[in-house]
């Protein structure tokens, strides 16, 4: 069955609507998944909710399938039939050591061990900016700076860098590895003029990345296309993503109300901002 679905899929590829055929997306119940469901039925027959409960008001392009991620037999029946893995699931700030494994060491495991069982479709992993939260904001940084984690939850996540192109060297799972920057409606203050995501840059990402014949594993920063960016994606050209949205027509609105102008020098000085001055690890 699953090979029809992509047979499917593979043909819509080729047509003109490109849409998947049917897409997963963990922690559906979260801010980020809440703010993309409305983009995702441009790029998608259907899409496969999932998060540790129901939700509710649900569109008649989309199905609830629970799971928790540290199930892998509720992981695997939310995944059945599906082409491609949108995963917003799992810990997206700072926790305890405990929290972090949980959800985004163990969970994640969990994923890509169903996914190599069910047919390998392919996944938006949601990294964070967090990875690299230590590099300067003044400097400009692409995909091959190294890491340098402001968090457990930054660790937490290059783990998840790790583990996805370990499953792409040895099992050819292909994944965008999504180092997201601030996916709001708008962005809220000085830092996300640089690093805001719209949410249908982000879809509009997702759309390539399964569709392209070729992705491989790429580390992508989720920005859109903002005059102060802090990262440069021009390693990735050739998937041939061009976000549309620039935080800079919020500038004016945000520099005059920002609430966290001066609070706090860490949050102008590093690119992960607060995360560097918060958790349980404080020195
Ligand atoms: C993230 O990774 C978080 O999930 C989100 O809540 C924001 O804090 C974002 O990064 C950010 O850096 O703005």
């Amino acid at each position: 069955m699953f090979y029809a679905i992509l047979a499917k899929t593979q043909h819509s590829r080729k047509g003109t609507h490109m849409k998947i055929n049917r897409i997963l997306l963990t922690g559906a119940s979260g801010g980020m998944a809440t703010l993309i469901r409305p983009f995702l039925a441009d790029i998608a027959n259907e899409v496969v909710l999932s998060a540790p409960c129901d939700i509710a008001d649900i569109s008649p392009h989309e199905i609830n399938r629970p799971a928790n991620l540290l199930d892998p037999n509720a992981i695997a029946q939310a995944m059945q039939g599906c082409d491609a893995v949108i995963h917003l699931g799992g810990y997206s700030i700072e926790g305890t050591f405990a929290q972090v494994l949980n959800a985004n060491i163990i969970g994640l495991y969990n994923l890509y061990e169903t996914a190599r069982n069910t047919g390998k479709p392919r996944i938006v992993f949601a990294s964070t900016n967090h990875t690299v939260g230590y590099h300067l904001q003044s400097h400009t940084i692409d995909n091959t700076a190294p890491t340098r984690p402001d968090s457990l939850y930054g660790v937490s996540k290059c783990f998840g860098e790790s583990l996805a192109q370990m499953y792409c060297d040895k099992f050819a799972q292909q994944t965008a590895i999504v180092r997201i920057g601030s996916c709001t409606d708008t962005p809220k203050d000085i830092r996300m003029l640089s690093t805001w995501l719209s949410a249908r840059d982000f879809v509009s990402l997702c759309s390539t990345a399964f569709i392209i014949d070729h992705l491989g594993c790429p580390v992508i920063y989720g920005a859109s296309n903002n005059d102060r960016s802090f990262w440069d994606n021009s390693n990735i050209a050739h998937l041939g993503w061009y976000p549309q949205d620039n935080a800079e027509i919020y500038a004016e609105h945000i520099e005059k109300t920002n609430p966290h102008k001066d609070t706090n020098a860490s949050i102008r000085k590093y690119q992960g901002g607060i995360f560097t001055d918060i958790g349980i690890l404080k020195e």
